[in-house]
Order: C-alpha cells, then sequence, then structure tokens
C-alpha cells in the first residue's frame, strides 16, 4: 500500500522554511486556507513548478511567500493583473492569486469583474474577514451593514458587496463561497477550480479577531465561529426556504450568507479563444509573406 502522506508531511513539502513563522494573528483564518490549498495541490497531483502565484497586498497577500512555488507579491489590488499577465505569458502555468476582500473588491474591484467577465483562466482564492486587516481595520466593502470598524466607529451604513453572487452573474466559470471551518468542502472547491477552465473563484469567509472580532464583540475565537454558523446557510437550504417556507421561515434566513457552489459551468476560458487567434493571424501572415516571396 503506497504511504499516507499527513498533514506535517504536507507542511514540509509546501511551507517555505525559511519565511516562518507567519505574521498571522491566534485565531486567524488565512492559514487554514493555506492548508486548504496544499491538499487540494497535493490530490490533483500537481508539480509546484506548475505553479506560479500571485498576490496583492494585506495580511491575505502574504500567503504566497510561505510557499514553496514561484510567486509574485505585487501591489495592492493589482494581483489579477499580474496573474493575467502571467497566464498569458506560460498558459500551462496553474495560475493561483491569493487575495483580500479589501485587496480585491475594493481597490482592485475592477480588475476583479472584468477577469470574471472575460472568464480569465485562473484560480482565485480571496479570503473575506469583512476588513481591512493588515492596516488596522478599516471598513471594506463586504462588511456587513452595522459592523464596527476604524472609518465606521457608529456601525456601517453602506450594502455588502456580495463578491461571489457577483461573479456568477459575471459569468466566471466557477464560484463557491465557504467559511474556513468548515476543511472538507474548501479542499474540494479548490480542487474543482484548479480543474475548471477560466476563471474561478473560491471566497473563504475567514474569520480577522483581531481588526474585525474585537470591534465586534467577535474577538473570542468560539464566538466569532458560532456567528459564522449562525449567519450563514447552504445555498441548496435557503432555496428551498425560498420555495416552500413560511414567511416567518423566509424572514428568519433573508438576511443569511449562502454558501456552497453558486456555479460551475465548462466554458472556454479567455485564452483558448485567444490563442487561436493568434494561430490565425500567424497563419495569415505566413502566408502573405510567402505570396510576397514568390
Ligand atoms: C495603493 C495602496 N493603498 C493602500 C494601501 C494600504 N493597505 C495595505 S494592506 C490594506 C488592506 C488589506 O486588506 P485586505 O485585502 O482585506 O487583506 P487582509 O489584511 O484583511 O487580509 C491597505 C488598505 C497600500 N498598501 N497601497
Ligand atoms: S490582523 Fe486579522 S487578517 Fe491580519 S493576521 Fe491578524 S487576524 Fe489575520
Amino acid at each position: 500500500m503506497a504511504d499516507m502522506i499527513n498533514a506535517n508531511d504536507i507542511r514540509t513539502k509546501y511551507l517555505r522554511d525559511g519565511m516562518l513563522p507567519t505574521i498571522f494573528c491566534n485565531g486567524c483564518g488565512h492559514g487554514n486556507a493555506i492548508d486548504y490549498t496544499f491538499w487540494a495541490i497535493e490530490e490533483l497531483g500537481i508539480d509546484t513548478k506548475d505553479i506560479a502565484l500571485a498576490s496583492g497586498i494585506g495580511c491575505s497577500s502574504r500567503i504566497p511567500g510561505y510557499v514553496n512555488a514561484d510567486g509574485l507579491h505585487t501591489t495592492h489590488g493589482r494581483a489579477i493583473a499580474f496573474a493575467t499577465g502571467t497566464k498569458a505569458a506560460n498558459p500551462d502555468l496553474n495560475v493561483i492569486v491569493f487575495t483580500g476582500d479589501g485587496d480585491c473588491t475594493g481597490i482592485g474591484g475592477n480588475h476583479f469583474i472584468h477577469a470574471a467577465r472575460r472568464n480569465i483562466d485562473m484560480t482565485v482564492i480571496l479570503l473575506n474577514n469583512f476588513i481591512y486587516g493588515m492596516t488596522g481595520g478599516q471598513l471594506a466593502p463586504t462588511a456587513p451593514m452595522g459592523s464596527i470598524a476604524t472609518t465606521a466607529p457608529y456601525g456601517n451604513i453602506e450594502q455588502a458587496f456580495n463578491i461571489s453572487e457577483l461573479a456568477a452573474a459575471l459569468g466566471a466559470a466557477y464560484v463557491a463561497r465557504w467559511p474556513v471551518f468548515y476543511p472538507y468542502q474548501p479542499i474540494k472547491s479548490i480542487k474543482e477550480g484548479l480543474s475548471t477552465e477560466g476563471f474561478a473563484l473560491i471566497e473563504l469567509m475567514s474569520p480577522c479577531p483581531t481588526a474585525y472580532g474585537r470591534r465586534n464583540k467577535l474577538g473570542k475565537i468560539d464566538v466569532l465561529w458560532n456567528w459564522y454558523e449562525d449567519n450563514t446557510i447552504l445555498i441548496e437550504d435557503y432555496k428551498k426556504i425560498m420555495t416552500y417556507g413560511t414567511d416567518d421561515e423566509k424572514v428568519a434566513v433573508m438576511d443569511k450568507l449562502q454558501i456552497g457552489v453558486f456555479q460551475q459551468e465548462s466554458k472556454k476560458g479567455f485564452f483558448e479563444e485567444y490563442w487561436k487567434m493568434v494561430e490565425m493571424l500567424m497563419e495569415r501572415d505566413d502566408a502573405k509573406h510567402k505570396e510576397v516571396s514568390k
């Protein structure tokens, strides 16, 4: 029987030793996301030489530095742009973006929207903690209404950005959202994302006890995790209640964040069309060249 790989082997194989310890606070969910990605890569049998990582700026964007694979730690909000260039330069690479909700949907929102719309081939692992963690707790566009942040001391009065629903509406090939306290589903979704042609978004709800939790009476990790449990609902259960439930049941789930797989479509990624066009133009130029040199 082949040797079973365990959690320690996984960490030894994929973590970049010299970069440890990580900057993550106790109870931060970002470490779970690293672990899940390692398991997904291992279970798919992808060689790390065939992986390129990209990230912007933020606690979540530090992740590529901790991984034994080539990576780009770029400028705030621009990870997807760098990832697009990487994929264009080497179509054989599995391009993975690690980004935060601030990085990806605040400053980088337009890159995100258009990459999803164009179905650009990459897997985006977006760590949504409702806050700008690294810079001490400014309000992110994903913060639920009423959230307290340094820039919203009396409570957030804005509607939250629903990232997964937006990506699905834009036609991204694969979209899933899971809280990090479910270990199995995120691994499965990262595997599905990596196996999908086109744009894959895996939104992981990742607790930030330091910058979000403390201000919102969710500083204790068990309280924070219970909040996720109480405020999320599986997409299938939500649909069932909205179709067959009583009015009271509908009201009870209306504001919950749906979790699960929002979209899984088999469709051409941007670069398949792009390379087809490049080939067509090269053949045309070749034919023209032969014509001229006759
Ligand atoms: C152009 C620019 N604007 C602002 C900043 C400051 N900045 C650095 S990280 C960050 C927020 C990161 O938040 P998020 O992406 O949600 O990641 P988290 O730290 O929560 O994981 C900000 C505003 C910057 N580095 N560059
Ligand atoms: S500030 Fe928040 S996001 Fe940053 S490492 Fe600490 S817990 Fe994680």
